[in-house]
């Protein structure tokens, strides 16, 4: 898919203050600092249009990124930051389970997972969550310049027989890196097919 604009829109600090223009969107959730708003400058090739920083927490609102005047990329915050209290912690914030259990524009929610580290706990609760509540989701593995191929691979895989373990159908998976600019067409073409099935937008 050619991405011929990209441009930010607006930060939101609640979910009814999101855009109300009703088109569709595709979101990007994860723990802090796992690649979110480096993937969305990959993914857009608009290096610097999602702030990103190597301390965990840069992203503390919902952003939209409106793409080809046609559909938006979300740039959620992060889960799990490690600063927050201890009694929050392993929670999922209000801003974003608001955002990915209801709003109503969004296509499918990508989750991020760091392809380095095994299964963790707060991602499989989130993605048990999704999974409850009939989100319809995917998962990205970022930063695969880090490993081997071979090591991705097997972590993929581990991975894979976890969420087995609980579910019998497998959501879509990709490995990515936006260090190396790898899987950036794998994303790009599946946010494609999805946005062909939908219906054409009915006029006011
Ligand atoms: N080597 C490598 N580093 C990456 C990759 N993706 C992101 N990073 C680095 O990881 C750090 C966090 O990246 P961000 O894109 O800001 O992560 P985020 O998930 O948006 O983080 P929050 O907004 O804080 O939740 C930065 O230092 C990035 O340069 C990748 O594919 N490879
Ligand atoms: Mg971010």
């Amino acid at each position: 898919m050619h991405i011929a604009s990209a441009t930010f829109t607006q930060s939101s600090p609640k979910l009814s203050l999101c855009p109300s223009d009703h088109r569709p969107e595709f979101a990007f959730i994860g723990r802090s600092n796992v690649g979110k708003s480096s993937l969305i400058n990959l993914l857009t090739d608009r290096p610097g249009l999602a702030k990103v920083s190597a301390s965990p927490g840069k992203t503390r609102l919902i952003n939209h990124f409106l793409i080809n005047e046609v559909w938006y990329l979300v740039d959620l915050p992060g889960y799990g930051y490690a600063r927050v209290s201890k009694s929050e912690r392993g929670a999922f914030s209000k801003l974003i389970t608001d955002y990915v259990l209801h709003r109503e524009e969004m296509i499918v929610l990508f989750v991020l997972i760091d392809v380095r580290h095994e299964p963790q706990r707060l991602d499989l609760e989130f993605i048990q969550l999704l999974g409850e509540k009939g989100v319809p989701f995917a998962l990205i593995f970022t930063k695969g310049d880090k490993v081997s191929s071979n090591e991705a691979a097997s972590h993929m895989a581990r991975y894979r027989r976890t969420l087995r373990a609980s579910w019998e159908e497998l959501p879509p998976m990709w490995l990515t890196s936006s260090e190396k600019r790898s899987g950036r067409d794998d994303v790009l073409d599946f946010i494609d097919q999805c946005l062909q099935t939908l219906p054409p937008p009915s006029n006011p």
